[in-house]
């Protein structure tokens, strides 16, 4: 009898059809759904992406195209798949977000996961978003939140069953969304990728915007991205056989010394070099960053790592001119390290996200999957160290916070992808290969929440003019070696001495 129930239920549930797209048009609480569209299979759909740095790829999947608005600040999309596999999926986005990841919802809805982006509270036009405290407050966390419950609610009405599994996906901006629904909100999501995600943003932000300042201050200094390119392959050639390969990637940075002084221009040597007062630029760049006291504030940059030239970014003043000071005519030239970042923690007290209390989130059986480029230039790779070893210190050590949260260390990658390494293995972004946990993170962060199974190394590709190479990545302390031809992960001593201070032996 029961049996035959739950089947008349089942049938009921069926018949509620996924479908009925437009019914999710209208208002509930503060969510309100602006359009609901019926997008039919095989149209090589593409939603207008213009303003966004994540495009999309044309999608073949007939799905619903939700559009809505929470607290009438915050907008969202949620792409419902008519051939759903249960789960949902959020997207997140980077730098100064008021836009939708259209990227990763198009790479993923025709894998049958239900896709949620959302613009974190701003849109992209609006120039001066961080003076609002509330857009702050959503760019800071609420939104993805907000959104996760939005996304969770629609779907449970438009599949007439809830949603059994949720993931979120990010990198840079992104990665730093998931850290903080990790640490803030650790119900939302079942597992999280974090790439890249700047734990510190407020403090790698002063150290953005003081190089960026003395670069402007000394211009015969200020480093090109050619002297930045010199200093890259000159370090890559010195160390690069360490990893027993010269393959043009560096595989641990760790083991890499370098002098810096032999790239010094010798007396009637022009090019190839650097004059004096670049090199002493690059020295202090490089090496911890300095207060007004000459304090070290961080903790430098790994060897071969690049920086960005050129002015401040429009993200970097925006924080300064109008979170920090309120005043859009702020003169950057008074920017002050100490001073300023005291201000954003006051000012924007949830933009950082390296809280180690993530007791509720381990508690709940989640995962989590971080993951960071060696040569990161803009979110460099340090700090993401720094916070899986003060993860570790607080969570009964690095083994038993390995059988929750794992750290992939990518060697030769830049921001999020790019690099000479192999760089595509199924994280934000990248353009998944096939559903195989062996090569992509996402479906390796599911078969360890759904399995059991923890993911302790993934293939990497690399695909780039016509060439085509694979790496592993290692979960963390164990790196990459060639041995007899075969790579493979092995624990590394060298890769524990970074984080070595922040972590109970
Ligand atoms: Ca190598």
């Amino acid at each position: 009898m029961a049996a035959l129930l739950s089947l008349v239920l089942a049938a009921t549930v069926a018949n509620a059809s996924p479908g009925d797209c437009s019914a999710l048009e209208g208002a509930s609480g503060d969510v309100v759904v602006e359009k609901a569209t019926a997008i039919p299979a095989g149209t090589k759909f593409k939603p207008d992406d213009k303003a966004t740095f994540y495009k999309s790829v044309p999608v073949d999947a007939a799905f619903c195209r939700v559009e809505g608005r929470i607290e009438g600040t915050i907008g969202f999309e949620l792409w419902l798949p008519m051939a759903w596999n249960g789960r949902l999926l959020g997207a997140g986005v980077g730098g100064d977000a008021g836009v939708f990841n259209y990227l990763d919802m198009s790479l993923r809805v025709g894998q049958g996961f239900a896709t949620i982006t959302t613009d974190s509270g701003h849109r992209v036009t609006d120039a001066h978003w961080m003076r609002v405290p509330k857009a702050r407050t959503d760019y800071e966390h609420r939104a993805v939140h907000l959104a996760a419950k939005a996304a969770k609610a629609l779907a449970a009405q438009f599949y007439a069953r809830p949603v059994e599994r949720s993931y979120f996906t990010g990198c840079s901006g992104g990665g730093r969304q998931s850290l903080k629904e990790m640490q803030v909100h650790p119900h939302d999501y079942d597992g999280v990728i974090a790439g890249a995600p700047g734990p510190n943003m407020p403090l790698q932000s002063v150290r953005m915007m003081w190089f960026a300042l003395e670069a402007q201050r000394k211009p015969a200094a200020a480093l090109s991205d050619a002297d930045w390119s010199l200093y890259e392959s000159a370090v890559t050639r010195t160390c690069d056989p360490l990893d027993g390969k010269v393959d043009g990637i560096v595989t641990n940075p760790l083991q890499c010394r370098f002098r810096t002084a032999r790239l010094l221009c010798k007396p009637g040597q022009g090019e190839s070099c650097l004059t004096a007062p670049k090199l002493a630029m690059l020295n202090s760049v490089i090496a911890p960053l300095r207060d007004e006291r000459g304090r070290a504030m961080d903790r430098g940059l790994f060897p071969a790592v690049r920086t960005r030239p050129g002015p401040p970014s429009p993200l970097l003043r925006a924080m300064w001119a109008d979170a920090a000071h309120d005043d859009p005519e702020w003169d950057a030239l008074t920017f002050s390290r100490t001073g300023d970042l005291a201000t954003i923690n006051r000012v924007m007290p949830q933009l950082r996200a390296d809280s180690t209390a993530i007791s509720p989130f381990i508690a709940a059986g989640h995962r989590a999957i971080m993951y960071q480029g060696w040569q990161d230039p803009s979110t460099n790779a340090g700090p993401t160290l720094d916070y899986y070893g003060a993860l570790a210190r607080d969570n009964g050590g690095l083994a038993k916070l390995s059988d929750a949260v794992r750290l992939f260390m990518v060697p030769g990658m830049y921001h999020c992808r790019g690099g000479p390494g192999a760089d595509t293995f199924g994280a934000s972004g990248h353009v998944p290969i096939s559903e195989n946990p062996e090569n992509d993170m996402l479906w390796a962060l599911i078969r360890w929440v759904e399995q059991g199974f923890a993911p302790a190394r993934i293939e990497a590709r690399k695909i780039a003019d016509g060439t085509s190479f694979t790496r592993p990545i290692c979960a963390f302390p164990a790196s990459a070696r060639l041995d007899r031809g075969e790579w493979t992960c092995r624990h590394d001593p060298a890769l524990l001495a970074w984080p070595s201070a922040r972590l109970k032996r």
